[in-house]
């Protein structure tokens, strides 16, 4: 029996449970020195000073500032249409764009003292006008980069409309929704640590998702062959899309190199708060129009991106945004049209989901609107519209080639086991009563993108002497369970108990290649990639049992589940892995049992259905979510175990958008929520326990069946969560509520309807 679909413990969770975790701040460092960064107090202004007297007067304190900077800005990535003048200086030369941006580092033998001379540096800064709302900042008012001319630093889509887009429409509705700034707050918070070897060599040991990627950017920035580099990732506590090298990690290699001795440094949770890039920031505006029968005819878009100070990752999430726009319908016609823009605030990346969840967002949010303009049930008006089973593979209006689906399989089995209607009849129940206390059910079906750019990634697998197996991955599992279900994966193919499989990761110098870890791709494609490494293993140690056992190696068979090879039709002469591996040691042949491999796909397009029950308190306007069901689809499950973990988290993530997170600034851009005790962070206590409903659909597209998980709860609960909500309230005439549906905003949409 294969161990692929079964709930197997994870492997690593032993390590961890018993604080043997490993992590860059904790790992030994002999003579390393701390470094504290001088971030800026203002949003935007001019620095006309920077007096380090008193800072440097602390025992065994060295202040750098641009003044001793020699490398030029680093980015903004090679992205199409970007203009290069708005990298970001890796200290700020002459002007501060955003409340983080460092002017300074500080080099101490004792960290506590690196922090006290970090307070002691005095800048002088000329505060210029700070822009934080997007719309402001598209203006041109006010520019981040004068030279540059204007604040927008990409656009997508097309600013053209099509007057007839929505000829034949009976009704038409237009909405705007705002996927607010979120903090991607990993437990542990970003660390990096560099050394210099004699020989000039470079080891950068980085709280990371993608280390080698970061080998190929720090040898870029320092003009060196990448050999001359290697980045070390040890155990990372999350990322969330957010961990990706950046200008911290820069200038700890600068320093390394500069000063010649080993240097740390770790975020502190405040430093995590503004100087960790942050994720969402797009607002978009609606219009969709259908027939009276509920069949949905156009759809228009337009996203405005807030991308921060400095344009990374998140300018360019409109493009997915556009991409994954037609959700899981049918929609004949699609326009849209995205603008990034740059503002005095934290860089904008990646953060667990990156563009999807505002596309699915806005479309279930759409989709509920024209159902209530029609007065029809929202699990109706998704029926009318989904891209129907034996369809795919299907191309949407908005470019997207999805490879397999059920949209349709996934609502009922959901609203079965939610119990829908019986939902219905309670809440039909209290809004006759007048109950203070209003139920809403919300409703969201969705599909996303994983693997979303068409992928590489490396897998090796090599038998031990004691005829176990590593497997050496390109992915690199922060909290993913790679060690696991990748040992699994390698485990089913040698026959082999998956105890005797150990997943290696995140060395460069021990792994060949690799591309990291982010848009849920590791197990379709580096998990595709350590399977068919195993298999080649397979078919090399079949030549070497026909050589041991004097036969022809098509005639030998493995036997998967004894984990041994012989001549098919006589186990009697079986060889074990173990006895093989023994052999081949002593034979000097043991090379022959290793194999690597490479695996490309074209993106996988996981999907779900997530059903949430809220009651909203009509008088305090509290809102609380009862019920959570989700029902998410990834093809088919290496471990349902993982996968549920996965969902949990995502669906974590998913309603602290819809309910509680929001980075708010003020005018003058200053971080109000710079602390958790300002940002809503939720914890397990303020959640329900979650109930996931499992469903396969496997991808043709690799071998194993599986598309991605570790996005998907994230994008399905958050329009599932906000459209309850807003449902709820529907009796009130409230037709939106603003994200995150709090308090706050259910008071907002109660004031508004009223008047
Ligand atoms: N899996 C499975 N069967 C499938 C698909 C996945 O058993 N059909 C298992 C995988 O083998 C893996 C896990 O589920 O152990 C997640 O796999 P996958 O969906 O391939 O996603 P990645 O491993 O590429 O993880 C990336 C994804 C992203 S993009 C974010 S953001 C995220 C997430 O994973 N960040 C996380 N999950 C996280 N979980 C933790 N604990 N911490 C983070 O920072």
């Amino acid at each position: 029996m294969s161990i692929l679909g079964h709930r197997v413990l994870r492997k690593e969770d032993s390590r961890f449970l018993r604080g043997e975790g490993r992590y860059v701040e904790n790992l030994p460092l002999d003579g390393a020195v701390a470094v504290t960064f001088v971030r800026s107090l203002l949003a935007h202004a001019r620095i006309t000073g920077i007096d380090t007297t008193a800072a440097q007067a602390l025992p065994n304190v060295q202040i750098l500032t641009a003044a001793d900077m020699e490398l030029g800005p680093f980015g903004p990535p090679p992205f199409p249409g970007l203009d290069p003048g708005m990298g970001r200086p890796l200290l700020a030369v002459d002007r501060v764009r955003f409340v983080g941006d460092i002017i300074a580092v500080v080099v101490s033998d004792d960290r506590a003292v690196g922090v006290d001379a970090a307070e002691l540096v005095a800048v002088d800064y000329d505060p210029l006008p700070a822009v934080v709302d997007p719309h402001e900042a598209a203006k041109d008012e006010v520019l981040l980069f004068p030279e540059a001319g204007t604040n927008v630093a990409a656009r997508s889509g097309s600013p053209e409309h099509d007057e007839k887009l929505f000829d034949g429409c009976d009704v038409v509705v237009s909405g705007t929704l705002v996927s607010q700034r979120m903090a991607p707050c990993p437990l542990e918070p970003r660390s990096a640590a560099a050394a210099v070897g004699p020989d000039g060599r470079i080891t950068a040991w980085l709280s990371t998702q993608t280390p080698h990627q970061d080998r190929m950017v720090i040898a870029g920035t320092f003009g060196l062959d990448p050999a001359q580099v290697r980045v070390v990732a040890p155990d990372v506590g999350g990322g969330f899309g957010a961990k990706m090298l950046n200008v911290e990690e820069v200038l700890l290699v600068w320093l390394a190199r500069r000063l010649g001795r080993p240097v740390r440094w770790t975020e502190t949770r405040s430093e995590s708060m503004v100087a960790l890039p942050h994720g969402r920031a797009e607002r978009l505006d609606f219009t969709i129009g259908g027939t009276r029968e509920g069949k949905v005819l156009a759809y228009r878009l337009a996203a405005l991106q807030d991308a921060g100070a400095y344009p990374v990752l998140g300018a360019f999430l409109p493009n997915l945004t556009a991409l994954m726009a037609s959700g899981v319908y049918a929609i004949p016609r699609i326009e849209f049209e995205g603008r990034s823009v740059v503002t005095n605030t934290t860089p904008i990346s990646a953060f667990r989901g990156a563009g999807r969840p505002e596309a699915s967002q806005t479309i279930e949010r759409a989709l509920d609107l024209l159902a209530a303009e029609l007065g029809m049930d929202p699990a109706e008006i998704r029926r009318r519209n989904f891209i129907a089973k034996d369809a795919f593979p299907h191309t949407t209006a908005s470019h997207a080639a999805y490879d397999s689906g059920d949209y349709e399989g996934a609502l009922d089995l959901v609203l079965r086991s939610v119990g829908y209607d019986e939902l219905r009849d309670e809440q039909r129940r209290r809004r006759e009563q007048g109950d203070t206390t209003q139920l809403g059910i919300g409703i969201s079906t969705y599909v996303e993108i994983t693997n979303g750019v068409d992928e590489t990634e490396f897998g090796e697998v090599e038998i031990t002497p004691d005829g176990g197996a590593i497997v050496r991955t390109g992915s690199f599992s922060h909290g993913q369970g790679h060690e696991t279900t990748f040992a699994m994966i390698a485990a089913e193919r040698l026959g082999l108990p998956v105890e005797k499989v150990t997943v290696h990761k995140g060395d460069t110098d021990e792994i060949a290649k690799g591309t990291g870890t982010y848009g849920s791709k590791s197990t379709q494609i580096g998990g595709a990639a350590a399977g068919l490494a195993a298999d080649d293993v397979v078919e090399q140690a079949k030549r070497l049992v026909a050589d041991y056992l004097e036969a022809s190696p098509t005639d030998i068979v493995l036997d998967p589940a004894l984990g041994r090879m012989h001549v098919a039709g006589d186990p009697s002469t079986a060889i074990s892995w173990a006895d093989l591996a023994s052999r081949a040691s002593d034979d000097g042949r043991l090379a022959e049992l290793k194999a690597e491999r490479e695996f490309k796909s074209a993106p996988s397009f996981p999907f779900g259905a997530h059903v949430a029950v809220v009651e909203v308190d009509t008088e305090t306007c509290r809102v609380e979510l009862r019920r959570l069901v989700a029902v998410d689809d990834a093809g088919t499950l290496i471990n349902p175990l993982i996968a549920e973990g996965q969902v949990h988290g995502g669906v974590a993530t998913g309603v602290a958008q819809a309910l509680y997170e929001h980075v708010v600034y003020d005018d003058d851009g200053n971080p109000l929520t710079g602390t958790f005790v300002g940002y809503a962070f939720p914890s397990a206590a303020d959640l329900p326990s979650w109930e996931a409903v499992e469903m396969e659909t496997p991808t043709p597209l690799n071998a194993l069946g599986a598309k991605g998980i570790g996005e998907s709860g994230t994008i399905g609960a958050t329009p599932a969560v906000h459209n309850a909500v807003v449902d709820a309230l529907a009796p009130f005439g409230v037709r939106n509520v603003d994200l995150p549906a709090n308090g706050e905003n259910v008071w907002r949409a109660l004031q508004e309807a009223k008047a």
